[in-house]
């Protein structure tokens, strides 16, 4: 049913074992004022157990000596209990969780991890989890956010999942039960920050009345520990405030600043910062007056610091219009030549967020070589649940795995294991603050993301800011249980084609590292190899009669491989030693150059889209087996989809076979493409 999608995961359905489980006969929410996070806890327990064991627990506030489910942060379990001795474990946002013996102690460092220790346990019981556990949990980086790209007007830049939730017509809405439930949904998987409008920035955010809706969305996320934040548009002193200048070092521009910032701050107190984008993409910012982009951030870091506020300001500056005829151009240089002399020059309480890539969220990129370049700057890693070059939420493409491969990278930054997830976490170049954002773009339809199967990319992405250690294929499969149930077959068959998806959908589309070949002019969807090349946007694959892929070497290229780490960098700079999914990224090279398999490069485009295509075909074949084991409504909608996506694959398949095919005139040697 539609109340099924917009439950997604926090269903609470009944579960079979759950009558046999020894349940403590009440609640105990330690301390909570109405509307906090442990109040809310106590309620998303009493809701889940009914769910889950069919029983209705009371929830009170105090001890009785009874037996309970008790919730609660550290300070207020020791005053009621006395000692907790794990309490120096730990960290902020950290739960303890245990249920052992008769009690289930769910123990927060502050009130957000005493929610998060609550949907930790329902999660665990409503996945038929019984056996009793004890244990620390505590979040890889403090920074876990999600972007929304939602416009004033209504419309989500790249959404897919119907109107925006949170603007309409210019204004905040006045309904905010969707923030609600949205805070709700990313507090289950441990998000804490949002920022609710998209990063190309409307200045009349700043208005009167949308402050006052800033503070109305604030108040409905606070419950959940979700703390609000905004987009700016570097150019508002001018444009909307009347000043002359936007200049960041203008003192009435500063002042300007300032005060917009005391005022948003009466409004919404904890605020929790800025996201900018600036001098992107044609953007305005700090460089349209010769300042650095150290200026830019640290206007608005003054600005928030007094309010504990943290500003996200984003790597991905790059100009759209550089010359194609240049052989040494790079788009992928953009982030580290911008940024590499501005590592230290940055406040303390500025990030620098980075999208995964050095490009665009493409279906394979390596790790952003910025990554390894700022040692005294925090940073953040940008992935994206909207699914902008992977489908668009009509493909099933579970990015677990994805991101899995960046987090993990190890880029050796000096020599040392310096893994993508321990510098953004802080950890490699003690930094104080870092962690990660998410371009999510939930909308009105009931299914938020507008697939069901999308879902799985938000929860993950939750998970994995949480706990990078995590396997992608476990994470998938508690995410099945709780939005799925318990069948066998159906978590076989789910398990099956979101793991095979990613890499179907690599094969079908961009392989080698050329990208992922949607068309990039306009909607970023559907096959358009052509539109890549000749073109100021620098999302280049260079190819021509002959050959293919960009040069990025330091000998004869663009140089960007001589932005990684030494051993990282001599790696890419030789064809041989760069791995085949890299291959065209680094190097430009004749269509008939031998893989390390001993096909040549075009011989595998040929291969790779029929083997991609030809697994996507099973995808809505193997769904159809579930029918009468899912509910009518998501069993339709997903098996319109994925019959939709199985068609696209042969649309990409034969697309792009054919593109090359004209290119290079090199048959297939399986003669399947071309004219016979
Ligand atoms: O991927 C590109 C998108 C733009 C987006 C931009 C960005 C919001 O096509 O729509 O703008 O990235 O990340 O800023």
């Amino acid at each position: 049913s539609a109340e099924d999608g917009s439950r997604a995961w926090l269903r609470y359905a009944p579960v079979p074992q759950a009558s046999s489980h020894r349940l403590p006969p009440s609640i105990i929410a330690l301390n909570s004022s109405s509307n906090s996070p442990v109040y809310v806890a106590g309620q998303e327990l009493q809701k889940g157990i009914k769910g889950v064991f069919g029983k209705e627990l009371s929830i009170s506030s105090t001890n009785k000596g009874s037996p309970a489910i008790v919730v609660g942060t550290i300070d207020a379990y020791k005053k009621t209990y006395g000692s907790f001795k794990e309490a120096r474990e730990l960290e902020e946002d950290g739960f303890f969780l245990s249920t052992t013996g008769n009690t289930v102690r769910i123990i927060g460092q502050n009130e957000r991890g005493a929610l998060y220790g609550a949907f930790e346990y329902l999660s665990r019981v409503s996945q038929g989890k019984f056996s009793s556990v004890s244990y620390v949990s505590n979040p890889h980086a403090p920074i876990r956010w999600v972007n929304e790209w939602d416009n004033l007007d209504g419309t989500i830049e790249r959404g897919y999942g119907g109107a925006s939730i949170f603007f309409k017509n210019g204004y905040v809405v006045e309904n905010v039960t969707h923030a609600a439930e949205y805070a709700r949904l990313l507090a289950s998987i441990r998000i804490n920050g949002i920022i609710i409008n998209n990063v190309n920035a409307n200045p009349t955010l700043l208005n009167d009345r949308n402050i006052a809706g800033l503070a109305r969305l604030a108040d409905a996320m606070r419950p959940f520990g979700v703390q609000l934040g905004i987009s700016l548009n570097f150019a508002s002193p001018q444009t909307f405030g009347g000043l002359s200048t936007f200049d960041p070092l203008d003192a009435n521009v500063d002042a300007w600043w300032a005060n917009i910032t005391n005022k948003i701050y009466q409004s919404v107190p904890d605020m929790a910062g800025y996201l900018i984008k600036a001098n992107s993409e044609g953007q305005p910012g700090p460089l349209t007056y010769n300042r650095t982009l150290a200026d830019g951030a640290n206007m608005f870091a003054k600005a928030v610091k007094p309010h504990g506020g943290v500003i996200m300001f984003r790597a991905f500056v790059y100009d759209n219009k550089i010359l194609y005829a240049n052989w040494k151009n790079d788009r992928a240089n953009a982030q580290v030549d911008f940024f590499k002399d501005l590592d230290g020059k940055f406040d303390d309480n500025v990030v620098v967020q980075i999208k995964y890539g050095p490009i665009d969220f493409q279906v394979r990129e390596p790790p952003s070589p910025l990554f390894s370049t700022l040692r005294k700057t925090s940073t953040a890693i940008e992935l994206q649940v909207s699914q902008e070059y992977l489908g668009q939420q009509c493909h099933l493409v579970y990015l677990g795995p994805l991101w899995k491969e960046i987090l993990e990278y190890d880029l050796r930054a000096d020599g040392k294991p310096s893994k993508v997830k321990d510098i953004y976490s802080g950890e490699r170049f003690k930094r104080p603050l870092g962690g990660s954002a998410a371009v999510v773009n939930v909308g009105t339809n009931t299914t938020w993301l507008g697939s069901h199967l999308a879902m799985s990319n938000l929860y993950a992405y939750g998970i994995m800011a949480w706990d990078p250690a995590v396997e992608p294929d476990d994470v998938l499969q508690d995410w099945i249980r709780l939005t799925f149930g318990f069948d066998r077959k159906v978590m076989e068959v789910i398990t099956d084609i979101s793991m095979k998806s990613w890499p179907a959908y690599e094969k079908h589309t961009g392989n080698l590292g050329v990208q992922t070949l949607t068309d990039i002019l306009y909607t970023h969807y559907g096959p358009n190899p052509a539109s890549q090349d000749n073109n100021g946007w620098g999302q280049w694959t260079r190819a021509d009669t002959f050959s293919i892929g960009m040069d990025r070497t330091v000998k004869n290229g663009t140089g960007n491989a001589g932005q990684y780490a030494p051993e990282i960098a001599s790696m890419f700079e030789n064809v041989d030693t760069t791995p085949d999914d890299l291959l065209l990224w680094f190097h430009h090279v004749p269509y008939t150059q031998k893989l390390k398999s001993g096909k040549t490069v075009i011989q595998h485009f040929y291969d790779a889209h029929y083997e991609g295509a030809a697994t996507v075909q099973t995808f809505w074949k193997a769904w159809e087996s579930l029918k009468g084991k899912i509910d009518t409504e998501r069993f339709e909608h997903v098996l319109f989809r994925l019959i939709y996506q199985s068609g696209h694959a042969l649309v990409w398949r034969d697309a792009i076979n054919q593109f090359y095919y004209n290119l290079s005139s090199i048959p297939d040697e399986a003669k399947r493409v071309g004219n016979h």
